[in-house]
């Protein structure tokens, strides 16, 4: 079966496993556990920040940063499509108490012009912005690049108007890998970041929060009050020091296997697709509202392809290690094929 559903679909290999297996470990809500810190240490080494914490999710990630940066009924700015307003079950208003301020895009970057005028004035009948957030990669605009010039221009807009500045860097890995660019550089304009160990680096859980030493404190404190304070985990986080030193170079082989999916979609005459925005390694694409999206879904399952829907209208494929150039290819085939047997 070739699983296209998503990143975070992989199977630890034999080497994960076994670096997992042999991790030393200690108790690491006494901050003992040599695997976990080593982990923290690699990850602010590699994205240049004072500090890191390992957390269980992206989800946790994104909702401790939003609530370090933020008090109750704040209002925090991000992107239309982002993951944060999507796929995190409101979990801002829950935890952090705060509103969340939508600025569609084309494509993941929120215009200078739509970002000043979500930012509030500060009458006392508004909610105050204190925060902003970007997403790079953007998953939900099909895996698309948030440039360094435009960070930048954000965070200098963040600054003036006394904003925080979060990433959501879940895919930050990809990013690096398609541009070059080093995770530090992207890193560096952002107060805090949350980066995932679990999508196409591989591991089977976890990410991390990087940021100044004291918002780590912060998070730390706010990782308990969720219940993420963890004990013997550096055998998960044995999985994320494996991944981060020996997982990141093959993801530009994914985006080239998503490259070449999504050039032999756009083949098909029936096949809506913009290879544009296919800049790493999520592909969305969409066919004739004819065509039923669960009995597609379906029918490729049946063929030997897993694949979800993403935006409404739309499908995504997303490309990992554990899909091979010859994978890629016979699935852009039971694709095409679905789409061209219903059009007959
Ligand atoms: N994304 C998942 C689903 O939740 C949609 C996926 O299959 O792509 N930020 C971004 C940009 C993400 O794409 C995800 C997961 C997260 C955060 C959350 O990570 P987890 O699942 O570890 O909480």
């Amino acid at each position: 079966m070739i699983d296209l559903r998503s990143d975070t679909v992989t199977i630890p290999t034999e080497a994960m496993r076994e670096a997992m297996a042999y991790a030393p470990v200690g108790d690491d809500v006494y901050g003992e556990d040599p695997t976990i810190n080593e982990l923290q240490d690699y990850a602010a080494d590699l994205l240049g920040k004072e500090a890191a914490l390992f957390v269980p999710t992206g989800v946790m990630g994104n909702q401790i940063c939003i609530a370090l940066h933020t008090q109750t009924g704040d209002e925090v700015i991000v992107e239309g499509e982002s993951h944060i307003f999507h796929y995190e079950t409101s979990a801002p208003a829950i935890i952090a108490g705060v509103q969340l301020h939508c600025v569609p895009s084309p494509s993941g970057e929120m215009s200078e012009e739509s970002i000043r005028r979500a930012i509030r004035p500060s009458d006392y009948y508004f909610p105050r912005t204190s925060l902003i957030c970007l997403e790079n990669t953007h998953n939900r605009h099909g895996g698309t690049l948030v440039g360094l010039d435009y960070i930048r221009q954000t965070a200098a807009l963040a600054r003036e108007n006394n904003c925080a500045f979060h990433c959501d860097g879940a895919r930050l890995w990809n990013a690096s890998a398609a541009t070059g660019i080093a995770p530090k550089d992207y890193a560096a304009e952002f107060d805090t970041l949350s980066v995932c160990l679990s999508k196409g680096l591989g591991a089977p859980v976890g990410s991390l929060i990087v940021g100044s030493s004291q918002h780590i404190h912060a998070a730390r404190k706010w990782r308990k009050i969720l219940g993420g304070g963890m004990r013997q985990a550096g055998i998960l986080a044995a999985a994320g020091l494996h991944a981060l030193k020996f997982h990141r170079e093959a993801l530009s082989g994914d985006h080239s296997h998503a490259r070449d999916f999504a050039e032999r979609l756009s083949n098909s005459p029936y096949i809506r697709i913009n290879l544009e925005s296919v800049q790493t390694n999520i592909v969305v694409f969409g066919f004739p509202s004819t065509i039923d999206t669960m009995e597609f879904i379906a029918t490729c399952k049946q063929k030997g392809l897993l694949i979800s829907q993403g935006r409404t209208g739309w499908m995504r494929a997303v490309f990992h290690f554990q899909v091979s150039e010859a994978d890629a290819q016979a699935a852009a085939e039971i694709i095409v094929r679905t789409v061209e047997e219903r059009m007959l």
